[in-house]
């Protein structure tokens, strides 16, 4: 055995609460080295005489990747506390204990010698709003989506789509065209949008505001807002909105004072400065965003700075009930104010999502205290490098996957944000060199996976478009140069994760293979197995799935009935898909 593999730790992920009365464990060990583990476990205070009493139970293998084999098990124990070690069983045979203080070859005597839950408490768990779960969220940049009041147009606005998108250039796009298009979102299924940000700021994005408490006069003022919301709720759709809280415009108000006054600005320390005289030149003095002299960086650890962002924070959700704040460069920001942030925000409406713009792991925030979700960018690489860009095989995806899916606790993933491009990536048509089949299967992975998928506006209808700024060109409204098939098909995943239980979340994930090409998943819930085999290659492929040996079957996109038995070969076309539902034993 190689016992140098074996990983786990007392701390998220590999130990953590489900529930207020579920304790879940995750080991680590080599790929195809341990045979079984079993974990030997507790109450702290279960003693007969001078002997701890222990229960073992066996812990399942949860994914495999080229190197590694996960293994999880939920404990519900009576006390809400635990102590427990693994007992591994190597394919030599071979036995050996685990606990806190290293590998045994029998069971320690002592107890202290045992890894330790100390007590499960409910305020400390990690609770995201349930809605969550069910939501398709669609992503909307307000200046690009549709001009509905050309009365608010900034000087210079171009006739729509008359020119490519640049870093400077303006359409007139704004909130009245959103509510205009309400009714377009629903036809799709769609039940949250994700705007990027509307309030008072210099720039076609609204990265540097201005007024952290006016909406920017080009997109509309508060009573719009207010109907947005309004309209949204009607139909069933959460708003979320983008708090720019990493750093604020140039012509911030607070920060014009400290280019004017200087070391005497009472605004000083709501910045990083490095000295003065302040000068935004083009390689700033004070810390910013990147080295972007037109976003510098606030500094949220000052105390009358923390009040007036929380106001901010506050104030959005109070007065207009939106459901949603997605922070962006959420990561250089300081902890200790995201806590204070969470703990305001879920005081004024608990059931507001919490959502950091992080591209990378994010365990740190994810803990209970800060946010409800990342945007989760590691399932975005592994997702377009597999189907769009083809970069890797079947065999990596599936290991950047399972490594994704093992990343957070399983109450975490249910919450993910799950996209596949947004306005500073290019678009995934783009990505797969406009090969709609690839996107096809993109969709059809991101609806089937676990965590809340989120549709980049205009993607659906196959808009195309590099890095920023081509990303945000004006959405096409006319329906004969818009992909119709493509929305339909998209219609169709929505609606089929909204109505076939276990195609979406609130379900298990599990590859049965990755290989030529081919991979094939399994999504349980409850009694429901759906079979999931996507052909990735332009060649048709015939694949063997065991599982489907003397089975009945539903081919749900063809709505055909079908009866394995011995043979259980499947023929999947070109780029073509399955989605079987396990009807029963023949
Ligand atoms: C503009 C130009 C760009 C140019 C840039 C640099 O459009 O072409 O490269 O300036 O001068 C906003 C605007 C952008 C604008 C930018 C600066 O939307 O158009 O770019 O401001 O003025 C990292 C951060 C992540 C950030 C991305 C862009 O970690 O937080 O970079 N995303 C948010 C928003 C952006 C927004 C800002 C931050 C600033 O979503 O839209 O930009 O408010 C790797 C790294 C990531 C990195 C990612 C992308 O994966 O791991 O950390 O994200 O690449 O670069």
């Amino acid at each position: 055995m190689f016992i140098e593999a074996i990983k786990h730790r007392a701390a998220n992920p590999y130990l953590y609460a489900r529930n207020k009365e579920t304790i879940d464990i995750m080991i680590e060990t080599k790929k195809d080295d341990v045979d079984s583990i079993g974990l030997l476990y507790a109450d702290p205070h279960n003693f007969e005489g001078e002997k701890w009493q222990y229960e073992i139970t066996y812990m399942v293998k949860t994914g495999s990747t080229k190197l590694t084999d996960y293994w999880k098990i939920s404990i519900k124990p009576e006390y809400r506390r635990l102590r427990y070690g693994f007992r591994c069983i190597g394919n030599d045979k071979k036995e050996i204990i685990y606990t806190e203080r290293g590998f045994s070859n029998a069971v320690p005597k002592d107890i202290n010698a045992f890894f330790c839950f100390p007590f499960l408490h409910e305020i400390d768990l990690f609770q995201a709003p349930e809605w969550v779960k069910d939501t398709v969220w669609y992503q909307i940049f307000p200046e690009r989506f549709a001009n509905g009041d050309d009365s608010l147009n900034p000087k210079n606005t171009l006739p729509w789509a008359s020119e490519a998108p640049s870093p400077s250039n303006f359409f007139g796009g704004d909130i009245q065209g959103v509510i205009d298009h309400l009714g377009y979102l629903s036809d799709l299924g769609i039940t949250g949008i994700y705007f990027t940000p509307i309030f008072k700021s210099y720039s076609n994005h609204k990265y540097d505001t201005i007024d952290y408490f006016e909406i920017d006069p080009h997109f509309g003022d508060k009573a719009s807002l207010r109907k947005l919301v309004e309209e949204c709720h009607k139909r069933g759709m959460k708003v979320m909105l983008d708090a720019v809280f990493n750093h604020s415009g140039y012509y911030f108000e607070p920060f014009q004072d400290v280019l004017k006054n200087q070391e005497k600005s009472r605004y000083k320390e709501w910045f990083h400065l490095k000295d003065f005289p302040v000068s935004g030149e083009d390689f700033p003095n004070y810390d910013a965003f990147g080295h972007v002299a037109s976003m510098p960086k606030l500094n949220t650890a000052n105390k009358e700075l923390k009040q007036y962002l929380l106001k901010v924070a506050r104030y959005w959700i109070e007065e207009f009930d939106i459901d949603g704040w997605r922070l962006d460069v959420a990561n250089e920001v300081d902890h200790v104010f995201w806590r204070e942030f969470r703990n305001i925000v879920k005081e004024t409406k608990p059931d507001v999502y919490i959502l950091g713009e992080v591209w990378h792991d994010s365990i740190k925030w994810l803990q209970g205290d800060q946010f409800d979700a990342v945007m989760n960018y590691p399932f975005t690489n592994s997702a377009v490098e597999y189907f769009a860009t083809q970069n890797i095989d079947s065999q990596n995806f599936k290991d950047n996957i399972t490594n994704v899916l093992h990343m957070y606790p399983e109450n975490v993933n249910e919450f993910a944000f799950n996209l596949l491009d947004s306005h500073d990536t290019a678009r995934i048509l783009t990505m797969a060199n406009k090969n709609k089949n690839r996107v096809k299967l993109l969709y059809l992975f991101q609806f089937s996976f676990i965590g809340s998928p989120c549709i980049y506006y205009g993607d659906e209808i196959g808009m195309t478009g590099g890095d920023d700024p081509e990303c945000r060109d004006c959405m096409e409204w006319n329906e004969e140069k818009q992909d119709r098939d493509l929305y339909q098909f998209v219609k169709k995943l929505i609606q089929m994760r909204k109505e076939i239980s276990g195609f979406g979340n609130k379900s298990q994930f599990q590859f049965l293979k990755a290989e030529n090409d081919v991979i094939a998943y399994l999504k349980k819930k409850d009694e429901q197995r759906l079979l999931f085999v996507l052909n990735n290659s332009n060649r048709k492929k015939i694949t063997n799935i065991e599982i489907l040996a003397n089975k009945s079957v539903k081919e749900l996109f063809a709505n055909k009935y079908m009866t394995f038995n011995d043979n259980t070969k499947v023929t999947i076309d070109e780029y073509g898909y399955h989605c079987f539902q396990i009807l029963q034993k023949n």
